[in-house]
C-alpha cells in the first residue's frame, strides 16, 4: 500500500468559481450531512484527519477579478487552488490518503498538484491520474469556448497550458505537474473540438462511453489500469457528471448517455483493489440544481467515495 492504510485526510472545499452556476459550493455540507464521514469512520474504520471546516477561502478571494486570457475568475481560482494544493500536500506528505469534497472541478488544479508533489518527494514516483468525467476538462484558455476554468484543469496540470503570472497558475511548478502518459480518462461523451485535437496530438489514453458500450466496464478497467501499470500511485478525480443524469441529475452540465451508478461504483472499486489509491476528488455535485434529484445525486456521490475507499458488496 502506498498510503497509510487507515489514515484519511479530508478536505471540504465549498468553491464554485471555476464555473458560473451557484450551488456546487454547498456539496461538501450536503455530503457530510448525508453521513459520508460517519460511514468512512464507523463502517470502513478510517482515522479521519479533518478540520471540521468547509473552506470557502473568502479571505483570499479578490474583490476585483477581471477576465484574463479568456479565463473567468482567474485570480480567485488560482488563489484557492494554490491554498488547496498546500492543504492536500500536507496530508499526502505524511502518507495519508486524501479525500477532497468539491466544489467544481477547477479545484483539481489544487488537489492533483498537491499529491503529485508529495508523492514525488515521499516515494520518488510519478503519480497517475484517472479522470472520470463526461468532459475532458483539458481546454487551454485559448481553446475554451466558455472561459470556465473547470473545463481547463488538466491543461494546467499537464503543462499544456502555460502561464508565467504567479497569480494565474504560474505557481504550478514542474514537481506539481503530471505526465500526459500517466493520465487516463473514463466516461467521456461531451468533448469540445479543440479538446479532441489535444487528446489526439498527445496520444492521451481515453475510454469514452463508446468504449464502455463496446468492451464493457470490466474490460475497460483492465485496460485503464494496464495502461497505468501496477504499483503506480493513483489519484482518482471523479466528476459526478460522469454518471448518467438518471443517477446524478443535480450537476452543472449533465450529459445523457452516461455511466450507471453500478459502473461508477465499479470503477471506484477497481481503483481501490489496486491498493495504489493516494487521493480522490469528488466534484460537481450541485444540490441546488434539479432539486428533486439532489438527494439521489448526493447518495450516488457518497456511494462512489465509499467504493473507492474500500466498501465492498460482500
Ligand atoms: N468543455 C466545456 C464544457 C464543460 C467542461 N466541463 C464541464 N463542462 N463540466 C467547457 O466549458 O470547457
Ligand atoms: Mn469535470
Ligand atoms: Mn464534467
Amino acid at each position: 500500500f502506498l498510503s497509510k492504510s487507515n489514515e484519511l485526510g479530508v478536505i471540504a472545499v465549498g468553491f464554485s468559481g471555476g464555473q458560473c452556476k451557484p450551488g456546487v459550493d454547498a456539496a461538501p455540507t450536503a455530503l457530510i450531512s448525508a453521513g459520508l464521514l460517519t460511514q468512512l469512520k464507523e463502517d470502513l474504520g478510517y482515522d479521519l484527519f479533518h478540520d471540521n471546516t468547509v473552506h470557502s477561502y473568502a479571505s483570499i478571494i479578490p474583490a476585483s477579478d477581471p477576465d484574463y486570457r479568456n479565463m473567468k475568475n482567474p485570480l480567485a481560482v488560482s488563489a484557492v487552488t494554490q491554498r488547496l494544493s498546500q492543504q492536500v500536500y500536507e496530508h499526502a506528505q505524511q502518507g495519508r490518503c486524501v479525500l477532497t469534497l468539491g466544489g467544481d472541478h477547477s479545484i483539481a488544479i489544487g488537489t492533483i498538484s498537491g499529491t503529485a508533489k508529495a508523492i514525488r518527494e515521499r516515494l520518488n514516483r510519478e503519480m497517475a491520474v484517472i479522470w472520470v468525467d463526461a468532459h475532458a476538462d483539458i481546454n487551454t484558455p485559448e481553446s475554451s469556448e466558455s472561459g470556465n476554468i473547470h473545463g481547463m484543469p488538466v491543461a494546467f496540470l499537464t503543462g499544456l497550458a502555460v502561464e508565467e503570472r504567479e497569480d494565474v497558475f504560474g505557481w504550478v511548478k514542474a514537481d506539481q505537474k503530471i505526465s500526459v502518459k500517466k493520465l487516463v480518462y473514463i466516461g467521456l461523451r461531451d468533448v469540445d473540438r479543440g479538446e479532441k485535437e489535444i487528446l489526439r496530438d498527445h496520444g492521451i489514453k481515453a475510454f469514452s462511453m463508446h468504449d464502455i458500450d463496446k468492451h464493457g466496464i470490466g474490460r475497460v478497467m483492465e485496460m485503464a489500469l494496464g495502461h497505468i501499470g501496477t504499483d503506480t500511485p493513483i489519484h482518482l478525480s471523479f466528476d459526478v457528471d460522469a454518471l448518467d443524469p438518471q443517477w446524478a441529475p443535480s450537476t452543472g452540465t449533465p450529459v445523457r448517455g452516461g455511466l450507471t451508478l453500478r459502473e461508477g461504483d465499479f470503477i471506484a472499486e477497481c481503483v481501490h483493489e489496486t491498493g495504489s489509491l493516494v487521493a480522490m476528488d469528488l466534484v460537481e455535485v450541485n444540490p441546488s440544481l434539479e432539486a428533486v434529484g439532489a438527494a439521489e445525486t448526493i447518495r450516488a456521490g457518497c456511494s462512489l467515495v465509499r467504493c473507492a475507499l474500500g466498501d465492498t458488496l460482500l
